[in-house]
C-alpha cells in the first residue's frame, strides 16, 4: 500500500478536486508502562509509534467542514451550527467535529477547512487511533488558521474533544503522547502538571526490541468497564480524602487498604498506587541506561491488570505468558484494556521467535491470528514536507 501522506493527498484531490494547502501527521502510541493512573492525577510513560494517521487540509472562506476518511470512503460536512453543541456530528466524523468544537469554545478563531484523513494506526487495537486523528485535525487547524495554542496546551484541548464531543471519558495520556513524544525517546508525563521529561529509549543501541502484538480480541464491554474502574477510582480517592489516587504514597498503601471498605475498591487502589512507582521505577532505570531491567517492572505491571484491576482478557494473557515462556524480558498488555495489544520487552534477535511462539499458542487455543510488528519510539505531530 502507498505511504499515508501520499493517500491522504490523492484522497484530498480526488473528494476536492484541488490541492491540499499541507499534510499533518500525528502518530499511534503504546504506553510502555503507567495504565489506569492517568485519570487519577499518576505517572504514564507512553512512545509514539511509527504509525501513523495524516491529514491533508486546506483552508475555506466560510465556517464549514467537510471531512473524507479513506476508510469508510464518505465524506462528512458540518457547519458552525453542527458544532456549536456536543452531539450533532457522530460516528468516526464526531473526533474531527469535536476538535473544531472544542478549538471553538475555548475561544480560537478556527478557520474553516476541507480535510481527508488516511491512516496507519489499526482502529480499536488500543493504539490510540481515536488521540492519533484528534492530534492530526488539531495540528492541521492550529497551523492552517495560525492559532495562539503552543503544544503543551493541546492534548487538553483534544481529550475534552474526546471527553465532551466523542463522550468517552478518558485521561490526558493519548493526546500528550500524540503530540509531545519525541523520536527515540519515551514520554515520562505527570498527569496532574502535565509536565513531560522525554526520556532516552534507545533500543537499537541495546540491542533490544519493542515486539507489539494485537490480540484481536474484541473489546467486550470496554467502554462501560472504563467507566466503571474510573468511578471505583475516584470514589477510593473520596474515601481516603485525598484529591485523586496519586497523592496516596507507595509507602503509605497499606494504612490507605485498611481504610477502603471492600476487597474491589482495595484493588483497583493497590493496582494505582503500585502502576505509579512502576512507572517512577522505569524512568529511574532507563534513566540509568538500564533498559533490560525494567523488563520485571512491565511483568508486574501486567500481574496488577490482571489480578487487582481486571481489565485483561484470556487472549492478552496468553500473549504475556507465552511472550515470556520464550525468553521476553518483560511483557504487559498495554492501553484501557479488555483485549487491545500486548508488548514485550526482547532480545532485537529473538523478536521473531516470541511472536511465532505466541502466534502458535493463539492457534493451539483456537483463538484468532495476532499480528504483531516490532516499533522504535516516533515523534509526535508535526506538519509534513
Ligand atoms: C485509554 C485512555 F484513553 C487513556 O486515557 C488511559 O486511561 C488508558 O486507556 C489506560 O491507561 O487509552
Amino acid at each position: 500500500m502507498t505511504d499515508v501522506a501520499a493517500r491522504a493527498e490523492a484522497g484530498f484531490r480526488q473528494a476536492y478536486a484541488a490541492p491540499p494547502a499541507g499534510r499533518w501527521a500525528a502518530p499511534g502510541r503504546v504506553n510502555l508502562i503507567g495504565e489506569h493512573t492517568d485519570y487519577n492525577d499518576g505517572f504514564v510513560l507512553p512512545f509514539a509509534l511509527p504509525l501513523r494517521t495524516v491529514v491533508a487540509a486546506a483552508p475555506r472562506p466560510t465556517e464549514d467542514w467537510t471531512v473524507w476518511s479513506e476508510l469508510t470512503g464518505e465524506t462528512v460536512d458540518f457547519d458552525a451550527d453542527e458544532v456549536a453543541a456536543p452531539g450533532r456530528v457522530t460516528g468516526w466524523a464526531a473526533y474531527v467535529a469535536g476538535v473544531v468544537w472544542a478549538l471553538r469554545e475555548a475561544g480560537h478563531p478556527v478557520p474553516g477547512a476541507r480535510l481527508a484523513v488516511a491512516s496507519d494506526v489499526p482502529l480499536g487495537a488500543g493504539l490510540s487511533s481515536s488521540a492519533a486523528l484528534e492530534a492530526a485535525v488539531l495540528t492541521a487547524l492550529v497551523d492552517l488558521g495560525g492559532l495562539d495554542l503552543p503544544a503543551t496546551l493541546q492534548p487538553r484541548l483534544a481529550q475534552r474533544a474526546e471527553n465532551h464531543y466523542v463522550g468517552a471519558p478518558t485521561g490526558i495520556m493519548d493526546q500528550s503522547a500524540a503530540i509531545r513524544c519525541r523520536a527515540g525517546h519515551a514520554l515520562f508525563l505527570d498527569c496532574r502538571t502535565e509536565q513531560v521529561d522525554h526520556v532516552p529509549f534507545d533500543l537499537d543501541h541495546d540491542g533490544l526490541a519493542i515486539l507489539v502484538i494485537d490480540s484481536r480480541a474484541p473489546h467486550r464491554h470496554a467502554d462501560g468497564e472504563y467507566a466503571s474502574r474510573r468511578a471505583t477510582c475516584e470514589k477510593a480517592a473520596h474515601l481516603l480524602g485525598v484529591p485523586a489516587l496519586r497523592d496516596v504514597p507507595a509507602d503509605a498503601l497499606d494504612d490507605a487498604l485498611a481504610r477502603l471498605p471492600d476487597d474491589e475498591t482495595r484493588r483497583r487502589t493497590r493496582h494505582v498506587v503500585t502502576e505509579n512507582q512502576r512507572v517512577r521505577d522505569s524512568v529511574a532505570l532507563l534513566r540509568a541506561g538500564e533498559i533490560r531491567r525494567i523488563g520485571p517492572l512491565l511483568t508486574a505491571s501486567h500481574a496488577s491488570m490482571r489480578d487487582d484491576f481486571a481489565i485483561t482478557v484470556a487472549e492478552v494473557d496468553t500473549a504475556v505468558d507465552t511472550a515470556l515462556a520464550a525468553g521476553a524480558l518483560g511483557a504487559r498488555m498495554t492501553g484501557g484494556g479488555f483485549g487491545g495489544c500486548v508488548l514485550a520487552l526482547v532480545e532485537a534477535d529473538r523478536a521473531d521467535a516470541v511472536g511465532v511462539a505466541v502466534a502458535a499458542a493463539y492457534a493451539a487455543r483456537g483463538y484468532a491470528t495476532p499480528t504483531r510488528f516490532t516499533a522504535l519510539p516516533a515523534a509526535g505531530a508535526t506538519r509534513l514536507a
